[in-house]
């Protein structure tokens, strides 16, 4: 297992390599070009620029997160196969340069949803929530605007607003894709880049649907371990493998995070690990990492991740916004450093205690 902190770049993280390099235990970051756009060939040479950024601090990337797939692909338009070659021409400049873990995901519209970025809890932290009330009474065209003036002046992940000017548009090409069109639309994908990935040993990691349902009545797939398992064995090869965000797959109660775990052995190449804690089935906030702050026990994640001799990269993911930091939601250096020491605690006893049995 390697520590990790996503990082944004220089142009558009509140967060420094620097501060990231100060966190006990991390040596890696899982980045990205977060300027390109879904479909975008990414040049050798930025990706040697970002590789030359991350080193010069005394880090190294330890994947990327995400290149994120064009709806054309993910709709399975006819030209769909121009946006594949571009991936594929993308995974082999990350190949060449040395760059072996892509994490990805294949969620139609819109990337995660959170009604709330700043849900203020009883200690005054404020938290990204989610209530499944707050979306049965938005218009999904307006989701944007909801949200928009809690971002802290950063843009969010897969909330672009050029992508949100268009939504309408989405819409409107996703409404014949059903749960079992999506499905093919990936192995068709799956399929087309596994030589690629093959041969430059690039893992794939599919991120978990945030959250694990339908929302807005567009299709959802990657929500639970019956889902994970058809995907794996659709395409049986270890480079399509998982993205293990205990976070997105623990938004729904009824999947066992690691009973997932275990089944998934092997295929595993990356885990984001948080906490989520429940005030009622449908209503979430994201607890600090702490298995007694939420509803989850992370010491059991973490040690069915040691189980299966999970070795990849792992990160804390959203944080809490705490200490007057203000930074993308979700994102801040304060409370994922917290988290990263904590996972970083929890693995070294689990560690310590297998191997003095
Ligand atoms: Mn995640």
């Amino acid at each position: 297992m390697e520590m990790t902190l996503r990082y944004y770049g220089a142009k558009f993280d509140t967060v420094t390599l620097e501060q990231i390099r100060q966190i006990p235990g991390v040596t890696g970051v899982i980045t990205t070009l977060y300027d390109t756009t879904p479909g975008e060939v990414w040049s050798r040479e930025r990706i040697r620029a970002l590789k030359a950024e991350v080193e010069s601090a005394g880090l190294h990337i330890s994947g990327i997160e995400s290149v994120n797939v064009h709806d054309a692909i993910k709709v399975g338009t006819p030209d769909r196969d121009k946006y594949i070659d571009n991936y594929i021409e993308t995974l082999e400049n990350l190949g060449q340069e040395d760059i072996h873990l892509v994490c990805y995901n294949f969620m139609p519209v819109f990337d995660w949803t959170r009604t709330e970025l700043a849900r203020k809890r009883p200690d005054g932290s404020t938290v990204l929530a989610y209530t499944q009330a707050a979306v049965d009474a938005i218009n999904p065209e307006k989701m944007f605007e909801t949200i928009a003036g809690d971002t802290n002046g950063t843009v969010m992940p897969g909330w672009e607003p050029e992508r949100m000017a268009k939504v309408k548009e989405l819409f409107e090409m996703y409404k014949d894709v059903d749960d079992e069109k999506l499905f093919q639309n990936l192995f068709y994908f799956l399929e087309r880049i596994m030589p690629v990935c093959n041969k430059y040993d690039i893992k794939m990691a599919i991120h978990p649907d945030d959250p694990a349902w339908s929302v807005f009545g567009l299709p959802r797939i990657i929500i639970n371990k019956k889902n994970i398992l058809r995907m794996m064995e659709t395409v049986n090869d270890i480079h399509n493998g998982v993205t293990f965000c205990s976070g997105s797959y623990g938004t729904n109660l009824e999947n066992d995070l690691p009973d997932m775990i275990r089944s998934l052995k092997g295929r595993i190449h990356f885990a984001h690990v948080r906490n989520l804690k429940f005030n009622s089935p449908d209503d979430f906030e994201e607890a600090a990492h702490l298995s007694s702050d939420g509803s989850f026990d992370m010491y059991e994640i973490m040690k069915a991740l040691y189980d299966i001799g999970f070795d990849g990269p792992i990160r804390p993911d959203h944080g809490r916004m705490i200490w007057g930091e203000k930074a993308m939601p979700g994102y801040g250096l304060y409370d994922r450093a917290l988290g990263a020491t904590y996972l970083n605690g929890l693995w070294e006893a689990i560690v310590k205690s297998q191997e003095r049995k």
